[in-house]
């Protein structure tokens, strides 16, 4: 049966078992009842600062060690947290700070020069940064004046979809922790088990894993290396997005893991690197989730095939007219501007714009509907075409794009990362490989390497910015 907290989860773990290991990094290590304790006080010293119950704080910093203790004292002043990717540019950071409206922010001493810039750009019309928090126990001695509330705002969290408008994705520990609740009856996670942050706590996927931390009361292990084959050797479970699990096997380090099971999702996970993992000993997990659900949504154990399994506890799924539509406990309140929350409503589905397919019982993501686009009458799904890239052994990644055309409206252009790098035989390589796989208009009329500048940063690599870039290219 689900757990269920009827207080601070922390607080839960630090009565029912004190001295277990909560939280470790670098060579430094906290029970629970040391993490409770430590939360307890950062929380006092962000109430002496001012911080008040639903205010909004923003964090923008890379996950360490500080933006976890960050998160769990602004959730226990009754606040709401909100992370920010700092790799982002001046611009698109000045519009989410906007959209947000935060009563605070939080960066490290050694921030990127964005944060610096948005500071310094008091032009017409633009806010200087919100109020600055520093993360210190209090002064004097004081009272946190707020209880635990499963439904109490807590996090939101940013979502572009494929469109670059960021949302802001508004959930409570109640619908996190029933996230986490419908994984883990599925994914073993034990209360020995340790789980690397190995994804951004700006993303989804990130902030999930610490919601499975504290539901489980297992093990969280920060990273302050920058090696991810290094830290995944010391945790048995990591949530990775494929290219991170085929940088992995490829560094050939997986024969040193202590790794018991890896969840992947994000993105297409293809059955060739899954399979490459469990010759390596690494049981992969497949998932599908968005943020509007508090990450995965459907699930299994990797096998052959390349769908993403059946629908999680305390989820539901329906397709209609071959979209994914979704709702459940697992679901997030609303969006969040103009220092509001506009409300899903309980009843209603959300409409993912994923194209998707049911197999024998099991879902297949077929790919978005947005990223359609018509080529000489035909309608083209790039997934379907990408799919076929990646199945060529030296592609990684691939990105197909439209591009306009005179004759056709708009033809498809294939950008792809390999390695081997086929820099100068690409073109000839790729297409001699598509020729025997693709009929007539899927087929790319042109292949282009992956800028790496737009691999920086968040998770996914944007679809609106390789746009963007295609009609600089020529
Ligand atoms: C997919 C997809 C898939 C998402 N095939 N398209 O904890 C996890 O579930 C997790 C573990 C490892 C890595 C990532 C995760 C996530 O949470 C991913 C959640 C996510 O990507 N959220 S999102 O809001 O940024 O994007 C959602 C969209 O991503 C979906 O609507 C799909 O279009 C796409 N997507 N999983 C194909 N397995």
């Amino acid at each position: 049966a689900d757990v269920t907290f009827s207080t601070w989860p922390w607080q839960h773990w630090a009565k029912e078992r004190p001295s277990s290991v909560a939280l470790s990094f670098d060579e430094q290590q906290f029970s629970w009842a040391e993490l409770a304790e430590k939360v307890d006080e950062y929380a006092k010293g962000l109430v002496e600062q001012g911080l008040k119950r639903d205010q909004l704080v923003a964090v923008v910093a890379p996950n360490s060690v500080s933006v976890i203790w960050l998160l769990l004292a602004i959730l226990r002043t009754g606040a709401r947290y909100v992370g920010l990717n700092p790799h982002l540019s001046q611009q698109a950071l000045s519009n989410q700070l906007a959209l947000l409206e935060c009563d605070f922010i939080w960066y490290p001493a050694k921030s990127g020069a964005a944060l610096d810039r948005v500071q310094g750009s008091k032009q017409a019309g633009q806010q200087a940064l919100p109020h600055r928090l520093q993360l210190l126990p209090p002064q004097t001695p004081r009272m946190v004046p707020v209880t635990w509330q499963a439904s109490r705002a807590a996090t939101l969290t940013m979502t572009s979809g494929s469109t670059g408008h960021p949302k802001a994705v508004v959930h409570n520990a109640q619908s996190h922790l029933a996230s986490a609740a419908g994984l883990l009856q599925w994914m073993a996670f034990d209360g020995e088990d340790s789980w690397l942050l190995s994804l951004p706590l700006f993303h989804i996927s990130g902030m999930a894993i610490v919601w499975r931390w504290l539901y489980r009361g297992a093990k969280l292990v920060v990273a302050s290396s920058q090696d991810l084959d290094v830290a995944l050797g010391k945790v048995t479970h990591a949530s990775l997005v494929p290219t991170q699990l085929q940088r992995v096997l490829e560094n050939n380090r997986a024969s040193s893991l202590s790794l018991k099971r890896v969840l992947l999702g994000g993105a297409v996970i293809p059955v060739s690197l899954t399979e490459r993992a469990k010759q390596a000993g690494i049981e992969c997990w497949c998932g599908y989730g968005m943020t509007e659900m508090a990450s995965t949504v459907t699930a299994k154990l990797a096998d052959t095939s390349a769908g993403v399994g059946a629908v999680l506890p305390h989820r539901e799924l329906m397709l209609k007219d071959g979209e994914v539509l979704v709702k459940g406990k697992a679901s997030g309140m609303g969006y969040y501007r103009n220092r509001t929350i506009f409300p899903f409503s309980e009843q209603e589905w959300f409409a993912t714009k994923d194209l998707a397919s049911w197999h024998d019982e099991e879902l297949f993501i077929l790919g978005r509907k947005d990223n359609m686009f018509i080529s000489g009458g035909e309608n083209i799904q790039p997934e379907e075409i990408e799919k076929v890239l990646l199945s060529h052994p030296a592609v990684d990644q691939a990105f197909v794009l439209p591009m306009a055309d005179k004759e056709y409206g708009q033809r498809p252009v294939a950008i792809v990362s390999t390695s081997p790098e086929l820099d100068e035989t690409l073109n000839e390589d790729l297409d001699g490989y598509m020729k025997q796989q693709v009929m007539g208009l899927c087929r790319p009329v042109k292949y282009l390497l992956l800028p790496s500048h737009l691999c920086a940063g968040g998770i996914k690599i944007s679809r609106k910015q390789l746009a963007q870039w295609l009609t600089e290219q020529h």
